[in-house]
């Protein structure tokens, strides 16, 4: 089933003039609703009158999470607060999270291309889902939650974590669908099989599995543990949370919904578009979104892109399945990290050095975890026990609430942690090596 065929299905040329017209609307806009964007877009003498086809979207200046940090947290706002009904929040590169909003336009553009979503999918109205995205301040728990109220389906809301409950429910009540990151759903399957339950004889359609990278291997393994169709689902919060792109049961790419989140492929280096069909940074600008639009937000996701029609009936171009990110940002169960957060708390504890190193590892079919090394200072090492021990714990608390996932913190002697002459290795990274 296709949720909106006007839109999902639409002609090339048709999606072209549809995506124009929404782009000179959307200058319109931010120019006279929202502060930076009114300053950057004068400075470079750019008004809606100079959007004619969508193409003139190259004039228009990037964004980034930098412009959501150094506006935190309403700056980027284009909606009177007011009228701002909902917030989540994601990781921020240091001290603040990034903030977004929405209005009930917008929760009605979540609800639509969630709707789209799960359709692309597979789900059909009736059907039972559980969604065990956590619900809260991440996206993922409530964006599902919205699309599939809005299509029809029941609802069993678990959100993340107590895994013997989630298993237990499963039993019950036999969902056909579950949505969850994959790396929770293959956590579940060994969970189930030592409790002697075999995941494959559930009453399974689809698993719609997204927020963080995997693998195709991980996809079989999913498949033929859970007997389901394991499809991809990708968003950021930025632009809308889930709901950006989707993966049909064709499973060759997936599908991203550009009548409203308009798709650009760039080379990282020179902002320049990336020749077709090949590898580059994924940009997108939010035609339609009120509280907090975006122009050409650089998301850092790397990806390919392809226009082809797909055989299951939608012209929606496909990005491939997420490649890798432009900065140095990584997932852990589905939690956005980036090292300068760490470096960021260390800066403010006394004894510690900016010398430290993340490691992040997967226990075999088992959830991933991280493991930071500190190095302290000469004098710190060679206190006693009890005062490491207290700076440890210190450090791993407020690390872990910055964060909000545990971590185990070693503390190093100083000059342990292999310098570099060029960027240093901040990550060891073991789950895809
Ligand atoms: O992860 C939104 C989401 C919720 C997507 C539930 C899918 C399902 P953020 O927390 O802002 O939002 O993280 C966004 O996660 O820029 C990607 O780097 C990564 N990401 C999201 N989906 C995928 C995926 C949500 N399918 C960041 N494959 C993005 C790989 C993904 N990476």
């Amino acid at each position: 089933m296709i949720w909106n065929e006007k839109f999902e299905c639409m002609s090339p040329q048709e999606l072209r003039d549809v995506q124009g017209q929404r782009l000179k609307e959307l200058v319109s806009y931010v120019r006279y609703n929202c502060g930076v964007y009114k300053d950057r877009l004068a400075s470079i003498g750019i008004s809606a009158s100079d959007i004619k086809t969508i193409d003139d979207i190259a004039k228009l200046p990037f964004t980034t999470k930098l412009d959501m940090r150094d506006n935190y947290p309403y700056g980027l706002f284009s909606a009177d607060q007011k009228d701002v009904l909902e917030i989540h929040v994601s990781s921020g590169t240091t001290g603040n999270p990034t903030l977004v909003g929405y209005t009930r336009d917008d929760i009605k553009l979540w609800s639509e291309v969630m709707a789209r979503t799960l359709c692309c999918a597979g789900a059909e109205p009736g059907d039972t889902i559980q969604i065990a995205y956590g619900y809260g301040l991440f996206t993922g728990g409530l964006g599902f939650h919205y699309g599939a109220i809005e299509m029809g389906l029941r609802v069993i809301p678990t959100s993340s974590g107590q895994t013997g409950r989630q298993l237990k429910i499963m039993q019950d009540f036999q969902p056909k669908i579950i949505a969850c990151t994959p790396s929770y759903i293959l956590f579940m399957a060994e969970e189930a099989k030592q409790m002697g339950i075999d995941p494959a004889k559930g009453n399974w359609k689809i698993g719609i599995f997204g927020a963080e990278p995997w693998t195709e291997p991980m996809r079989s393994e999913i498949e033929q543990s859970w007997n389901m169709l394991a499809t991809d689902v990708y968003g950021l919060s930025e632009i809308i949370g889930p709901g950006v792109a989707q993966e049909c049961t064709h499973k060759n790419g997936l599908h991203i919904f550009s009548d409203v989140f308009y798709p650009e492929i760039i080379d990282p280096e020179t902002g320049l578009p990336a020749e077709e069909g090949c590898d580059g940074e994924l940009v997108i600008t939010t035609l339609t979104k009120q509280a907090i639009p975006l122009i050409r937000y650089r998301t850092r996701d790397i990806v390919s892109i392809n226009y082809d029609k797909c055989a299951c009936g939608r012209t929606s171009p496909r990005i491939s399945k997420i490649k890798g990110r432009t900065d140095d940002m990584i997932i852990v169960r589905g939690i956005n990290v980036f090292p300068s957060q760490i470096e960021h708390v260390l800066l403010g504890i006394e004894g510690t050095q900016p010398h430290y190193q993340i490691v992040v590892d997967r226990r075999e079919h088992g959830l991933d975890y991280v493991e930071v090394m500190v190095e302290v200072d000469d004098k710190i090492f060679s206190d006693e026990v009890k005062k490491l021990e207290q700076l440890q714990q210190r450090i791993k608390k407020e690390i872990e609430s910055v964060l909000s996932i545990g971590v185990k913190v070693h503390l190093v002697e100083p000059k342990t942690i292999e310098r570099s002459m060029g960027k240093s290795k901040r990550v060891i990274d073991k789950r895809f090596l």
